[in-house]
């Protein structure tokens, strides 16, 4: 049977086919879409965990009880994840021990760029990278069978291209109709890792990498394609596609075991071509393996280490590095249509419950700001506040106009680095913004540190009730599971009271006056204290109240209300305009006129 699937469909049909019983993830572009295509099968137990971390545990709790078990994750999640992942490798597994993580390119929606097919050399298990969604499907049911023959977790690489696109797929198997029976086998020599135990471990890795790299000579999903031997290409992922179109006559070699290196087959194609070109996105990870076999190769010349590729970038690149002839015809690329329209700052949406807060701290002392948003000098103000933000839809604010926030570093590192900067000695008040999803994720943690440290950070908790930023999933305060049930819900301020936070308080997030004192409130006390601010998502549960409009008999052009970067507003003549479409009537505008001009429509 033939289906349309993207990357992510494959993946997830592919595992369950291959027999997948349990599925963990928590989301992240390009990764989430896996476990919501998993969590359509019923019979399969897919949850999304508080982390990367978490998820990686339970797929390895279960893999230890002898079913195939998988985690996905975004790039960066492998960062959370990556201590139970080195475990993992040490360990080995009993069940299949899958998992998918997602590179991002060109960040397209990402706090970093990076290479995760370095964590395969680096924790010495396998990786494997399909070059369309056919190989995402089929790729899986090798992952499983690789993983138990060689007592390894197995990596599958995607990249946001592969992830995100579609192709035909060729579904030519059902689940399995034999799994295995869930058992698990005490064995402490291989699942507790003391020193004693883990240092036999440790050359058990090493004997099993040296296995694998003989196996992934013959895997027969590595392809040779010959055509012209002048050029003999290695590409892996997309770069094979894009490398195919581009080097048509080219000869080919499509390297879906990314580690470890299958050495035999690179000597092989090396000696049947003239010249061997690496191209691949990222690092030169292929590249290098294939300078340590003592082979002359082209790669980062002419390919760029930074971003995503296409066939433009390459075909231009190879042009310039004389690998192929001029163009005689007009490109046959087509060029990106966003590359003819104006730039737009992502923008919180209409009605966003994170924007009347983001508002606040300006009135609370942000430092002002010039045009780029950065610390205006000679406006030195010594009241100031420091805003460490995190990562969410409210990491927007840092754009104008509400340049709200001073630091983004990674999902959770907004309450640590507030206490950081208060330990460090800074003396202007602090105040910590994180999201409902985030705080559960990895700031809960942090806010202990403060706690048990006596840290006076205020934190403000962005209660959305969802993870929006990526889609609308669960997380342990929604009460929402990854199948859509009503779960157990975690109750936020009964959490942050119970580890020791007595100062806290929840305000409506369109209440500009509650949210305004609360905070001022949080920032002058001398204890550490959380402000929650609740309320709904509008692009989760939608919610349309009466629309506002502008008096224009009444508006004197102030403008103060599009300092809330509220994208149902324009100017219009001397005047604000509001959209009635987009806007949600959510108010927060009419509270900041000063005039009193924005009124509900009549
Ligand atoms: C380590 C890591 N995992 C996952 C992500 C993807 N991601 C970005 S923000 C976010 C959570 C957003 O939810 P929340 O904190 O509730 O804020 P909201 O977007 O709802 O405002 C996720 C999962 C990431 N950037 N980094």
């Amino acid at each position: 049977m033939k289906q349309l699937l993207s990357g992510n469909e494959a993946i997830a049909l592919g595992a369950y086919h291959a027999g997948v019983r349990v599925g963990a993830a928590y989301p992240g572009t390009p990764s989430t879409e896996i476990m919501e295509s998993l969590a359509q099968f019923s019979e399969i137990y897919t949850e999304w965990s508080t982390n990367e971390k978490v998820a990686m545990e339970v797929a390895l709790g279960a893999s230890y009880a002898g079913v195939r078990a998988m985690a996905s994750m975004k790039h960066v999640g492998l960062n959370v994840a990556s201590d139970p992942f080195m475990a993992a490798a040490t360990t080995g597994v009993d069940g299949g021990l899958v998992i998918v993580e997602c590179d991002d390119p060109g960040e397209h929606s990402s706090q970093g760029e990076q290479d995760n097919r370095h964590y395969a050399r680096m924790a010495k298990v396998p990786m494997l990278e399909p070059t369309d969604s056919q190989e995402a499907y089929e790729l899986m049911d090798w992952a499983f069978r690789i993983s138990e023959e060689f007592d390894t977790p197995v990596l599958v690489r995607s990249t946001t291209r592969l992830s995100h696109c579609k192709t035909v797929v060729n579904v030519d198997r059902e689940r399995l109709s034999e799994l295995k029976k869930p058992q698990f086998k005490a064995s402490p020599a291989k699942y507790v890792m003391v020193p004693s135990n883990a240092r036999v471990r440790r050359s058990a890795m090493e004997e099993r990498i040296l296995k694998l790299r003989e196996y992934v000579n013959d895997f027969p999903l590595n392809e040779i394609i010959m055509n012209d031997t002048k050029i003999g290409i290695i590409s892996s992922g997309v770069g094979y596609q894009y490398a195919r179109e581009v080097f048509k006559d080219a000869s080919h070699l499509k390297l879906v075991t990314v580690y470890p290196f299958p050495d035999r087959l690179i000597r092989e194609f090396s000696e049947k071509v003239e010249r061997i070109l690496v191209i691949e996105e990222l690092d030169p990870f292929i590249e290098e393996e294939v300078q340590r076999l003592g082979i002359p190769v082209t790669g980062k010349e002419f390919i760029p280490i930074i971003g995503e590729l296409n066939p433009e970038i390459i075909e231009n690149r190879a042009i310039e590095a004389g690998l192929l002839p001029e163009k005689t015809t007009t490109n046959p690329h087509p060029k990106a249509p966003a590359a003819s329209l104006p730039p737009r700052p992502p923008l919180l949406c209409a009605g966003c419950p994170h924007m009347a807060a983001e508002y606040s701290f300006r009135k609370l002392g942000l430092a002002e700001r010039d045009d780029t948003g950065d610390q205006n000098e000679e406006k030195f103000d010594k009241n100031r506040i420091i805003v460490t933000g995190d990562i969410g839809c409210y990491t927007l604010g840092v754009y104008a106009p509400l340049f709200a926030l001073d630091t983004t570093a990674c999902m959770g590192a907004s309450i640590g680095q507030a206490l950081g900067l208060e330990k460090a000695g800074v003396k202007d008040k602090i105040i910590a913004v994180i999201g409902d999803s985030t705080f559960f994720h990895s700031g809960i943690t942090a806010l202990i540190d403060v706690i048990y440290n006596q840290g006076t950070t205020t934190v403000i908790i962005m209660d959305n009730g969802t993870t929006a930023m990526t889609g609308h999933q669960g997380h342990p305060g929604t009460g929402i599971s990854a199948t859509q049930r009503q779960v157990t819900q975690v109750d936020l301020e009964s959490l942050v009271r119970g580890i020791g936070i007595d100062d806290v308080s929840v305000v409506g997030a369109f209440d500009l006056k509650e949210i305004n004192s609360a905070v001022k409130n949080s920032v002058q006390s001398e204890k550490p204290s959380v402000v929650i601010v609740r309320g709904a998502c509008p692009t989760h549960i939608r919610i349309k109240s009466t629309p506002y409009q502008v008096d224009t008999e009444k508006c004197t052009g102030c403008h103060m209300c599009l300092r809330l970067g509220c994208p149902a507003m324009r100017i219009t003549g001397d005047t604000v305009a509001i959209d009635t479409e987009s806007c949600t009537g959510c108010s927060v505008c009419a509270q900041i006129c000063p005039v009193k001009c924005i009124q509900v429509v009549s």
